[in-house]
């Protein structure tokens, strides 16, 4: 560990390369990490060569930040919010950084007067996607809000070395493609092998009485694997906060591994060196979809152990004994997936630190809250016995025993009444047994929240009922928001400049002063230039669809985009039966007028998920159809965009006139993308769900295309009795779309291809696309109108934009550290010889 008393011998007081601003020293300093660090002369250096360069080159303006920041958490004995998450969905780390140092002009600049192209070095960078959607790119704007807040944090995961695969379309079909990100090395991390952690896995527990005659456990082992740190610098915007991100990569420990060599096991040891290291290898591309493999139980496991005993070293540095662990450290749960975590803490305490139970478990109450995203009962996290006994023996009896005491609670509450219990209980008892996961983190939590605030009463009322009617003070309601450093500076500099010409520079740490727009909304030239900074970012997009993807797209036409996780709750082919509706509109009268449109979609299906799977093929069939026919005369497009990632959403968002939010209601947590499309000015189409109410609440009603049935009137309609073939039945124009698509029409004939599709539509419809199909298309009807008086629809987009303050993650966070995690900011203040530079 470092000392920090040892510093200042190696303080360099002048400017220097790594620190310097100038513009000759970061030129010099360019060439240096050419050299240097990659150790190429121009001569011999690769486009990649000099992209590592100048990543070095900047994360060399962060370090001081970074150490500063990291010396004061420690000397002060401040409170730090731990962020525990199986996935950060980061994105490029280049242009973030630079903007959030204030040096992106600057160092563009320089690049670019060094005879290089700044833009081709940016787009080298292998994003880090090491996470599935929503959820890891929350945990990510969440780290950007934190070090932008000055709140002392650090966000735990897994430095998976495959993160989110690689999608290609071929032939209209989706193919995954290993995603190797680290291949050509990653120069925003740095590995802290000194702070390396044991942890353990299967084998046996063993009872005994200590030298106090007290009855304890220890657990025997029979694999340990070590975790060795990965360190990230998370910069904060315009403040000299650097937090850090800790990534833990498993490795297999050689102690371990001699044993083997001893007896002579040369392949045995060498296959257990591969297994453990296999526990970091790949992210597991389900989002929304438990599948109870031993591995991911193995992952979650590791990474929580690994990140808790690195707290209590942290905590135990300080001097500090750990029955007040929970002030130096609150822990967040990202969902369910580092829940054992609850398990894990109480062992630690417990069986390693010789706390007595009854107050290791307060304090683990007192450090844990918990965060959940999602409703859909397939998405809850379970784990057989058999698989638990196997790999975590120990915390297998410490929940048993955490049940058994909590049970007990809950029978005083509520005598004779089994239903509840076995409703309530860690184990579900109802068939094969299993341990919920969604309970323990509920019960071993102090904090209990939902992610907009219909979920958060949904939770309330049902996948979380009886927990809430148990403890209605844990509940309470933290509507997600994304960053605007990302989501509007980095993405959409154009837009960025337009707002910050008008209103000043604030609004990127103070999202609620884009209302001071409105005051410019009857101002004609600032809506012109409002409509003309979106039609060049069309243009820009359409550009690029055309040399990466060779299709034609019309920048004047109304970009019309859903870009998310391909899932059936999300209904793309919702979206679908109204690109077939308007085809048909042409197909029946070739001259109908019609509002031209560009359908842009984009977004990865679970590699397992067969009806996934084909709503894409499906997309890419009718955009076959639809995009050749010269009847359509080049009025509508319909674009799949492969490989759909942090990068591409930058570009996309900025682009579209329309937000498609069409989940059906009650399904979709809180949804994410349609809070940085509306802030890049687009307009939402969209249900009662998640979010898009309060979206809907802040921007006006009458600036937000509303249609679809409310979660009370879908479960009503379940509840009744669903029936979607009368739907089909009734409605003409439903029928003939279903019809086209069974009759071959967009399959070369095939009537095969897509019966699994329809006949799920026509025999269950889930997900009530028949139900809403009418409400859908009315409200399509509606865009198609007011995208035709251009006046009206930038006044629309420019009230979106300014209304959505409430929806920067800085103010999620900020109720994050009032009422869950009690922290506060913590000021980084730098040395004068490094504040004006680096
Ligand atoms: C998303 N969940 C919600 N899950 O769907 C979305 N799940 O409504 C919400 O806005 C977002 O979380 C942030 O709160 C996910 O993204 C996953 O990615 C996931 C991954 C693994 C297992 C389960």
């Amino acid at each position: 560990m470092t000392t920090f008393e040892q510093v200042p011998v190696f303080q360099c007081e002048f400017e220097d390369d790594r620190t310097g601003l100038s513009k000759e020293t970061i030129k010099r300093a360019l060439a240096d990490n050419l050299f240097y660090i990659q150790g190429k002369v121009p001569a011999t250096a690769t486009p990649n060569d000099y992209y590592m360069a100048l990543a070095y080159t900047v994360r060399d303006r962060m370090l001081q930040r970074w150490f500063k920041t990291t010396e004061v958490y420690t000397k002060k004995g401040v409170k730090v919010v731990s962020y525990l998450s199986a996935e950060f969905l980061l994105g490029p780390h280049l242009s973030n950084n630079l903007i959030n140092l204030g040096i992106y002009d600057l160092v563009r600049q320089v690049v670019e007067e060094s005879g290089l192209d700044f833009v081709q070095l940016r787009e080298i960078e292998e994003e880090p996607g090491l996470g599935n959607g929503g959820l890891g790119r929350l945990a990510a704007c969440y780290m950007d809000s934190l070090s932008t807040l000055e709140i002392p944090a650090i966000g735990y995961g897994i430095r998976y070395e495959f993160g989110i695969f690689d999608q290609e379309i071929r032939d209209g079909w989706q193919v995954e493609i290993t995603d190797k990100w680290l291949h050509l090395g990653n120069p925003w991390e740095i590995p802290r092998l000194e702070e390396t952690i044991e942890v353990k896995f299967g084998g046996r527990t063993e009872a005994y009485y200590d030298e106090k005659c007290r009855y304890r456990v220890r657990w025997i082992p029979d694999k340990v694997v070590k975790g060795v740190p990965y360190d990230t610098p998370i910069s904060g915007y315009n403040v000299n906060t650097v937090n850090t991100l800790r990534l833990w990569k498993a490795e297999a420990p050689e102690s371990f591994e001699f044993q083997a060599f001893n007896v002579g096991d040369y392949y045995g040891a060498v296959n257990r060196k591969v297994v453990s290291e296999n526990i970091t290898k790949v992210l597991y591309p389900n989002d929304e979809l438990m599948k109870g493999k031993e591995l991911r139980l193995e992952q979650q496991y590791f990474f929580v152990s690994c990140s808790l005993q690195d707290m209590i070293r942290l905590h135990l540095q300080k001097g500090e004994s750990l029955e007040t662990f929970h002030q130096s450290f609150a822990v967040q749960l990202n969902d369910t997936h580092p829940s054992i975590g609850v398990a894990e803490l109480m062992r630690l305490l417990v069986d390693e630190y010789e706390i007595e139970w009854d107050q290791a478990w307060q304090i683990t109450q007192n450090t844990f809250g918990y965060t959940n995203h999602t409703l859909l009962p397939e998405a809850l996290e379970k784990w057989t016995l058999s698989l638990f006994k196997n790999l975590l023996p120990r915390h297998l009896q410490i929940i048993y025993e955490i049940n058994q005491r909590f049970l007990g609670q809950v029978r005083a509450k509520y005598p004779n009444d089994s239903d509840r219990l076995a409703r309530l209980s860690l184990i579900d008892e109802s068939g094969e047994k299993y341990v919920r996961m969604a309970n323990l983190a509920s019960v071993g939590s102090h904090a209990i929240n939902g992610v907009a605030a219909l979920h958060t009463e949904l939770l309330k009322r049902d996948v979380l009922g009886d927990f809430h009617e148990l403890w209605p003070e844990k509940f309470s309601n933290k509507t997600n928001g994304v960053t605007p450093r990302r989501w509007i500076v980095v993405s959409n500099p154009l837009l960025a400049n337009l707002i910050t010409r008008k209103i000043g520079v604030d609004w990127i740490s103070h999202l609620e002063d884009l209302k001071q727009l409105e005051a410019f909304i009857e101002d004609a030239e600032f809506r012109r230039e409002w409509r003309q900074t979106k039609q060049d970012i069309k243009g820009y997009l359409a550009t690029y669809i055309k040399e990466n993807h060779g299709i034609e797209v019309n920048p004047e036409s109304l970009f019309d985009v859903q870009v998310k996780r391909l899932h059936e709750y999300k209904r793309q082919h919702l979206n679908v039966l109204h690109i077939i509706t308007l085809y048909k509109r042409i197909k029946d009268n070739p001259n109908i007028e019609i509002t031209p449109r560009t359908f842009i979609f984009g977004g990865k299906a679970a590699p397992g998920y067969f009806m996934a799977k084909l709503i894409i093929k499906l997309i890419n069939s009718v955009g076959d159809v639809v995009n050749n026919d010269p009847d359509v005369r080049d009025r509508l497009k319909v674009v799949f965009l492969p490989d759909y990632n942090v990068r591409f959403g930058q570009r996309v968002y900025p682009a579209a006139d329309l937000s498609e939010q069409i989940s059906t209601a009650g399904k979709e947590a809180s949804g994410t993308g349609n809070m940085k499309f509306a802030m890049n000015g687009a307009l939402t189409i969209g249900t009662l769900d998640g979010a898009n109410i309060e979206i809907r609440e802040e921007v006006g009603e009458e600036n937000f295309f509303l249609f679809g049935l409310t979660t009370e009137q879908v479960y009503e309609l379940k509840s009744k009795g669903y029936n979607p073939w009368d739907y089909y039945h009734n409605n003409p124009q439903l029928k003939q779309v279903i019809d086209l698509i069974s009759s071959g029409f967009f399959s070369h004939g095939d009537t095969n291809l897509f019966r699994p599709l329809v006949d799920s539509l026509l025999y269950h419809d889930p997900y009530m696309l028949f139900a809403d199909y009418q409400s859908y298309i009315d409200a399509q009807d509606q865009v198609n109108q007011a995208y035709r008086d251009q006046e009206h629809w930038t006044r629309m987009s420019i009230l979106n934009a300014a209304r959505m303050g409430k929806f920067s993650s800085d103010r999620a966070i900020l109720e994050y550290c009032q009422e869950i995690w009690n922290a506060v900011p913590v000021k980084i203040e730098l040395e004068e010889y490094i504040q004006g530079r680096a």
